[in-house]
Order: C-alpha cells, then sequence, then structure tokens
C-alpha cells in the first residue's frame, strides 16, 4: 500500500494505467455485449450507460483498494467521500466520448489522472477501441507509447486544423454554431470527433493544431490538459480567464493568441 503524499508522478502514473487498462477492458467487453440500460442526464441527448457507471464503480474501487486515503471525482458519482484525505485525488472519466460509445464509433476513451494538492501532476488517456494509449507526467512530458509528443508548430490561424465540441443543450448549441460560422472561414478546417480527452490527445500528438470548447468538465481535460502542457502548448481562457467550463483553449504558443483574438470577437465564451 501506497503512503498518501510520498507518491511521485510515475508512481502514480503507474497505478493509473494499470487500473484504465483494467476498466478499458471492461467499457470494451460491454460494448461488445451491446450497450444496455442507456439514461439521459442534462437533455434527451446526454446518456450515460451501464457501461459509464459499471466503469466508474470499478476504477473508484481499485483505487480504494490501494490507496483508501485517496479522494475521486468522477463524471457519474461526483466526488466520494473518505474519512481522512490526504493530498491526492484522481479526477475521472469513465468512458469520455459517451454517444461514439453508443454507436459504435472507436473514439471513446478512460481518461485517468492523478492531482496532488490540486495540481495534475499524472495522466493517462486510453482508447479502449483501438487500444491507443496517451500518458504524461508533470515535468516528465508527453507521450504516445515510447515517442515523446510535441504537438503542432503552426502558427497561422489560416493553416490550422482546429478542434471542437459542442453541448447538450439546444440554446448552447446555436450559440456554438454562430461562433462556428464566424471562424470557420478564417482556419484550414474544423474538427469535432466527440471525444474531449482524445482531442487533447490528437493536439498534443500534432494531429490537430489547435483546440477550443465551451462546457467542459474537469473529468473531460484533467489527463489530456497534462498530456497538450507537456507537448509544449499553452492552454487558457478567455481575457485572462483559466481554462474552465467557460471555456477551454489550447494552442501552440504561435497559434495561441490568433485564435485567442477570433474567439474573443466571436464572444465564444459567452452565450447559454
Ligand atoms: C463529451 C466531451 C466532448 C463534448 C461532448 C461530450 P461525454 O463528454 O468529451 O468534448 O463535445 O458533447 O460532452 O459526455 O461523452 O463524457
Amino acid at each position: 500500500m501506497n503512503i498518501p503524499g510520498k507518491s511521485t508522478p510515475e508512481e502514480l502514473l503507474k497505478i493509473a494505467v494499470r487500473i484504465a487498462r483494467e476498466a478499458a477492458g471492461t467499457a470494451r467487453r460491454m460494448r461488445a455485449d451491446g450497450v444496455t440500460d442507456v439514461q439521459t442526464k442534462s437533455t434527451d441527448t446526454d446518456v450515460v450507460t451501464a457501461a459509464d457507471r459499471a466503469v466508474e464503480r470499478q476504477v473508484v474501487a481499485a483505487l480504494r483498494a490501494e490507496r483508501p486515503a485517496d479522494g475521486v471525482l468522477g463524471e457519474e458519482y461526483g466526488d466520494s467521500a473518505r474519512t481522512a484525505p490526504g493530498p491526492v485525488r484522481w479526477i475521472l472519466d469513465p468512458i469520455d466520448g459517451t454517444v461514439n460509445y453508443l454507436y459504435g464509433l472507436p473514439q471513446y476513451a478512460v481518461s485517468l489522472a492523478a492531482e496532488v494538492d490540486g495540481v495534475v501532476v499524472a495522466g493517462v488517456v486510453h482508447n479502449p477501441a483501438t487500444g491507443a494509449e496517451w500518458t504524461a507526467t508533470l515535468g516528465g512530458g508527453a507521450w504516445r507509447g515510447d515517442r515523446r509528443l510535441h504537438g503542432s508548430a503552426r502558427g497561422t490561424l489560416d493553416q490550422a486544423l482546429v478542434g471542437t465540441g459542442f453541448g447538450y443543450d439546444p440554446a448552447r448549441r446555436a450559440h456554438q454554431a454562430t461562433v462556428l460560422a464566424g471562424l470557420i472561414t478564417r482556419v484550414r478546417d474544423i474538427r469535432r470527433f466527440g471525444a474531449a480527452s482524445l482531442d487533447l490527445c490528437m493536439l498534443a500528438e500534432g494531429q490537430l493544431d489547435a483546440y477550443f470548447e465551451k462546457g467542459l468538465s474537469p473529468w473531460d481535460h484533467a489527463a489530456g490538459g497534462l498530456l497538450v502542457t507537456e507537448a509544449g502548448l499553452r492552454v487558457g481562457g478567455l481575457s485572462g480567464r483559466p481554462a474552465d467550463e467557460r471555456m477551454y483553449l489550447a494552442a501552440p504558443p504561435a497559434l495561441f493568441d490568433p485564435l485567442h483574438a477570433a474567439l474573443v470577437e466571436l464572444d465564444a465564451d459567452g452565450g447559454p
């Protein structure tokens, strides 16, 4: 058993990778058996499946067994209660890209990050459908397997391939569509894959030049955000605000300001 607060980012990453791989196996098996017990949350299109809940229960149980003093914040069951809180909290999206999972599209992920005293120090994003896996530790770089990731060096907006996503609320989607209409003529193109954690992995790998989205939760970006910063990219909100639910913007340093200016002009962090 680990002593809380004495674990290095590398030790926490090792635990995260092992547990995420086990959880990915569950997600894959339940997908193969057919998605069941589909319910909705904030709107009729914001779905949660039996697999989301089963995977989160599995990860929480595994972490409890190994590190009982740690906290866990999960998308489906929230902040787990703990008696003597230590400095470590795990942040989990059991299946990021749930709509893709529901439709059998191979673009969903188990995303697990460890924060110590509020700072994310280790993270893993694992795609159960493809086996692709990305990892990062604070100061240790971003990796896909043994390949270190450095993101895109793109510096001009008109050549940038930009990833984004949309909320579930129709009023928010209408505003996001307006922002998109104003941006699409200024960039190379737009991509919407449906899982923020994997969008951020693609950004760290240079398969996207930039990414922005309004409405992300901590579990959507905790692990992917560390990958992106460790790949040398810049992360923030608009007009000096931190990257949070209001706006999550990530881009190479040379591209961040021009994309930021366009998003401010388009009121991308405004609206419902
Ligand atoms: C998804 C995000 C994605 C967003 C989707 C959805 P979920 O998370 O990862 O970026 O555009 O609307 O919120 O709901 O699949 O865990």
